[in-house]
């Protein structure tokens, strides 16, 4: 029987022993959630994906080389699997290379791998061995005449995989996510080269960026010059050493305040407060990539999100001055409550950067099969389960809760439905309405424990919208219900509003309509609590200030101003929604100009500007 196998060329060998061993520890050792046939089949065929790339290179080699190639490479990549495995089992996470290089951190690594062995894990090793031992055999180093038959091969399964890990989570590469889903769609290697490469640009650009040649006084000047005002709103100090207590609600847009589906109020919970609060009706997310992070980015630094990937990933080990390290030097304790995995956009490492003192993520929480919907925790159970740990925190804090329920795919179960959907093709657009007032009970109810607690009258309230939550794609099924025609891309930029609620117990209410954007939530925050904010470095105004911005800018370019609405290049009326350009089918030779162009120079200036602190990492050069 074995005979058989002889002369099976050893790179197959090794692509079968390592591949196997891999895909048993990925499925056995590491806890990878797989959700559907799909991701199991991808776990599956990456490990054999990649071990074939790597021991397939062997064919180009001399018999010596093909050898050593193949044994330590099986070597090294064990060591590899078992150094990630050894990390995991400590921090439910992979190995990266600012993990690695962190002093610090690696201090913690290297202490805690002795106590993370087990005598079990000699058994990785297995294929090891067996592979020096058929090495041995040097009938199996076949010296091979097909090897760009060997190559192409290995690259078809290559692409085979990334393309299904494509299907699996659109844009897999550039939002990057978490590590958890890289490594269940292309495998812990091709993780570590992606993260050698993006680490390896990034830090490229800051080693640039240095103390003689940083322009951050240019910087400076600009922010002087265009975006600060010279007073402070009236509103300075009201909130002075309260709580601040900030919820962020997934994927809740403006459109469905004081709106109904079915005849029935979509968050009527929301549309109440909104009457004795602070309410921005046009506020607008600036979001790209990072999503969620970049909302959370944009709130606690007033800088603004990059245009490819999360900022939250690619520079989470920045200095920063962001909002949990003013109100921390200011006497606050500063948290986050969110029921998810701790790096699920790299906030572990983030929120320690930006200078928050604890992070209550899943692990705070106790979750059982009845009180999980969808990405996770269901919110009535998520601000249920905080308020306990809310109460055990030193006064005043800062503490950030970030909903989930309302969350693509917007699922929710018949007994915590309390409206019908919408009726349309689409079951996004249709259920999004009952996740959004499931979302609206929540606040509800923990509004109602806030005062329970006595913690309602020590605190103010904010409220936002993280980014939208139903995408053009749905714009068959929205204009359904718009009862329009069709959405033009004006339009679509109209949806990008999100709910932004100030609430202050004891004020009174008031609907503020300037054009008003996250970039300008930190000052605003800050001069509530009676924080001057004249050395910051951000691009935001006091939304009760008397200066506003000119423009709210998108990280496209597009933007919105007081009386045009720019996007995909077209020059829109704001009120009117009518287009301004001047005509683009005409033959003459001039370049077409519109009404946009002044202010969409100065959003290229801006966003450049923000860019630039954060490639080049220039607070490091910056006393606050
Ligand atoms: C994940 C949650 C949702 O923890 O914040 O992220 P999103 O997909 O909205 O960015
Ligand atoms: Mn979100």
């Amino acid at each position: 029987m074995l005979k058989k196998f002889e002369n099976v060329p050893l790179y197959v060998m090794a692509t079968a022993l390592f591949g196997l061993k891999t895909f048993l520890v990925y499925w056995l050792l590491f806890d990878l959630s797989i959700e559907n046939p799909l991701q199991a089949f991808i776990l599956f065929i990456n490990p054999f994906a990649s071990a074939f790339f790597f021991f397939a290179l062997s064919v180009w080699l001399k018999e010596k080389n093909q050898l050593r190639l193949i044994r330590y490479g099986s070597l090294i990549g064990t060591i590899i699997l078992w150094a990630n495995l050894m990390f995991y089992r400590d921090y439910t996470d992979f190995l990266t290379i600012p993990v690695l290089f962190q002093a610090n951190n690696a201090g913690d690594v290297g202490n805690s791998i002795f106590m993370l062995f087990q005598a079990t894990d000699l058994l990785l090793f297995l294929d090891v061995i067996i592979i020096w031992y058929l090495s041995k055999n040097r009938s199996r180093i076949s010296v091979h005449t097909r090897k760009a038959r060997v190559l192409s091969f290995s690259i078809i399964l290559l692409v085979m995989n990334f393309t299904l890990a494509e299907i699996e989570r659109p844009q897999l590469l550039q939002r990057t996510f978490d590590r958890e889903y890289l490594v269940k769609n292309i495998g812990v290697f091709h993780f570590h080269l992606f993260d050698i490469v993006q680490q390896s640009l990034m830090r490229s650009q800051k080693v640039f960026a240095t103390e003689d040649d940083t322009n951050i006084s240019e910087i400076v000047d600009y922010i002087e010059e265009n975006v600060k005002s010279e007073q402070s709103s009236e509103l300075f100090g009201v909130a002075k050493d309260k709580n601040l207590i900030f919820i962020s609600l997934e994927s809740l847009q403006s459109f469905v305040i004081n709106n109904k589906v079915n005849g029935e109020e979509v968050t009527p919970f929301l549309n109440n407060l909104i009457e004795d609060s602070y309410y921005f009706e046009n506020f607008y997310h600036q979001t790209a990539q990072g999503k969620t992070s970049d909302s959370e980015f944009l709130v606690d630094n007033s800088l603004y999100p990059l245009s490819g990937g999360a900022v939250f990933f690619t520079h989470g080990q920045n200095e920063y001055h962001a909002i949990p390290e003013i109100l921390g030097d200011k006497g606050y304790s500063t948290s986050v409550f969110h029921a998810n995995n701790k790096d699920f956009w790299n906030r572990d490492v983030m929120y320690t950067s930006l200078g928050y003192d604890h992070f209550f993520d899943e692990t705070a929480f106790e979750l059982t099969e009845q009180n999980q919907v969808g990405w996770g925790l269901k919110d009535k159970d998520f601000f249920d389960q905080s308020i306990e740990h809310l109460q055990t925190l030193p006064k005043p804090f800062y503490s950030k809760f970030i909903t989930l329920t309302n969350h693509h795919p917007y699922v929710l179960s018949e007994e915590d439905a309390s409206i019908e959907p919408f009726s349309s093709e689409s079951e996004t657009l249709n259920n999004y309405f009952v996740t959004a007032r499931y979302t609206d009970e929540a606040i509800e109810q923990f509004f109602k424990q806030l005062k329970e607690t006595g913690m309602y009258q020590e605190s103010i309230i904010v409220l936002m919208g993280d980014h939208y939550g139903i995408s053009e794609y749905e714009n068959d099924a929205l204009s359904l219900y718009f009862d329009k025609k069709e959405l033009t891309e004006y339009e679509s930029m109209q949806l990008q509003r999100v709910p932004f609620i100030i609430h202050i117990p004891g004020e009174d209410g008031k609907v503020f309509s300037d054009i008003a954007g996250q970039i300008n939530v930190k000052p605003t925050l800050l001069h509530l609590l009676g924080i001057d904010t004249t050395d910051e470095i951000g691009f935001g105004v006091d939304l009760f200030g008397d200066k506003q911005k000119e423009f709210i800018a998108q990280r496209d370019g597009s933007f919105v101003s007081d009386e045009y609405v720019y996007v995909n290049e077209q020059c829109y009326n704001r009120e009117s929604g009518e287009r301004l350009d001047t005509d683009k089918g005409s033959f003459e030779l001039s370049i077409p100009s519109s009404p946009c162009d002044p202010i969409k120079e100065k959003v290229i200036d801006e966003l450049k500007y923000s860019d630039q602190i954060i490639y080049g990492d220039l607070f490091r050069f910056h006393t606050f």
